[in-house]
């Protein structure tokens, strides 16, 4: 069995006696209910309530009680941090096959087939390490902030954990995304889940300081600033140049809570910067200096990483907004419909740019387009959640989804990308995803040329 198979939700087609099997009772539990709800939805609709009962009538889950309806349950835990269920244990983040993980370089990819609405649970945000992760003492961890000289930023400050978070706060939600987020499929199609196409992607209520406060009370020049450094307390020497307007108009944060409590070790305990919309690699972890200049720093992961390589051979460097995109979670690759009848399509859509103003849908491999519905809220730079009923007929279906974000730009396809980007990138794979749903219900991730 390869890596592949492992998230595979399992097989989850019907039984005629609508029990399960042990196999079907071993699949992604998540997935399991995704796909049941949509089983008994399509059985209430196109069966009698006749069959339906007689099917029910012989089902032992619902003529024997079950234990825990006929004896105690347990106690509250003493103390402690709660969990999954047991039978949630397939739900997780995993490393694509090929990429090894090394303590020089490791990625972990978030699990959207299995997640409900816009929020990432903490334990499943996915990870990427250019040097390995720490659980840093935050009674250690300082911040600097300095200038490139001493007009650019009059008082430089050294700040401990405790003084920052002593400061006004904020809480808001983001996205984050890696800019080589689906960057495998820039050729053609290579990874077979939508947790490898698109799962270096999460989105939580971060809480932070914004910086522009700290900068003016440090007082830096606002006419000369053009930028500033954010660095990286890990061995990678992680260092990213931010433009000012991102500081200046309140977005990017200093920030330490994530999801109602302090960030995980692996997200940047304590302190990580929070740059909206812009790919992940900016948003600095275990961040422990913000430098203010008047020109971009052209750092090593800005010249030889997280550029474009365009068709006629240049580099394209500081391509850093995550532009919209949109993907179906469910159906989605490695998955098995249960059988023709109702599901409800479901996905997300986000852009860099500000909120999500429509997302379109399309089973017939983009000839004919239905809007979705975007569920609430709408955020600026955050996950949308849309939903779409089907009723599959049992033939191949290519399901497709398109974002148009609030500025106007609409997802491309891949024929449309590769004609301005080549087919030779790594980062910023922003395309149309197309998934095929087989006659037999198996869910293959194609591209339509
Ligand atoms: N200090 C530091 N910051 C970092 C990184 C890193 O390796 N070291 N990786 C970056 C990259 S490439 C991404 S995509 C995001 C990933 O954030 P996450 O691990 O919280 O998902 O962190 C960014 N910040
Ligand atoms: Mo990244």
């Amino acid at each position: 069995m390869t890596n592949h198979d492992s998230t595979r939700p399992g097989r989850l087609r019907r039984a005629p006696e609508n029990l399960l099997s042990a196999e079907q009772l071993a699949a992604t539990p998540a997935q399991r209910r995704g796909f049941l709800r949509g089983a008994f939805a399509a059985a209430s609709a196109a069966l009698t309530a006749g069959a339906v009962r007689a099917q029910q009538a012989d089902d032992p889950a619902i003529v024997n009680l079950p234990p825990h309806a006929l004896a105690l349950g347990q106690p509250v835990a003493l103390e402690g941090y709660g969990h999954p269920s047991k039978f949630e244990a397939n739900l997780q983040r995993r490393q694509s096959p090929g990429l090894t993980p090394t303590r020089q370089a490791s990625v972990s990819f978030a699990p959207l087939q299995g997640l409900f609405g816009i929020v990432t649970p903490s334990g499943l945000h996915f990870e990427r390490h250019h040097q390995g992760w720490w659980d840093i003492d935050p009674s250690q961890h300082r911040l600097m902030v300095n200038g490139s000289d001493e007009q650019m930023l009059k008082r430089p400050m050294v700040f401990t954990m405790d003084e920052l978070m002593r400061l006004p706060s904020v809480s808001r939600f983001h996205f984050i995304e890696c800019g080589a987020n689906t960057g495998m499929e820039w050729g053609n199609v290579a990874v077979p889940t939508v947790q490898y196409t698109h799962g270096m992607l999460s989105c939580s209520e971060f809480t932070g300081v914004r910086l522009i406060d700290v900068l003016n009370m440090c007082g830096f020049d606002a006419k000369r600033a053009r930028f500033v450094l954010a660095e990286g307390g890990d061995g990678s020497a992680m260092t990213r140049t931010i433009p000012i307007e991102l500081v200046t108009s309140g977005q990017v944060l200093l920030a330490y809570g994530q999801n109602g409590e302090m960030l995980r070790p692996e997200n940047g305990y304590p302190l990580r910067l929070v740059v909206p919309g812009v790919q992940g690699v900016s948003w600095v972890k275990w961040l422990r200096r913000i430098e203010v200049g008047d020109q971009p720093y052209a750092t090593k992961d800005e010249d030889i990483h997280y550029v474009d390589l365009m068709p006629d051979g240049q580099h394209r460097q500081y391509t850093s907004i995550q532009e919209v995109k949109s993907v179906v979670t469910t159906p989605s690759g490695g998955q098995i419909l249960l059988d023709k009848g109702f599901y409800n399509i479901s996905g997300l859509a986000w852009s860099g740019r500000g909120k999500i103003a429509k997302v379109d849908v399309s089973v017939d491999g983009g000839q004919n387009w239905k809007p979705a519905r975007l569920e609430t809220p709408v955020l600026d730079r955050c996950l949308s959640r849309f939903n779409l009923p089907w009723t599959w007929d049992g033939k191949p279906a290519l399901v497709m989804s398109r974002a148009t974000d609030e500025t106007g730009h609409v997802q491309p396809t891949y024929r449309q990308l590769r004609e301005v980007r080549g087919r030779r990138s790594i980062y910023h794979n922003n395309s149309i995803q197309t998934w095929l749903v087989q006659e037999s219900g198996e869910v293959k991730n194609v591209q339509l040329s």
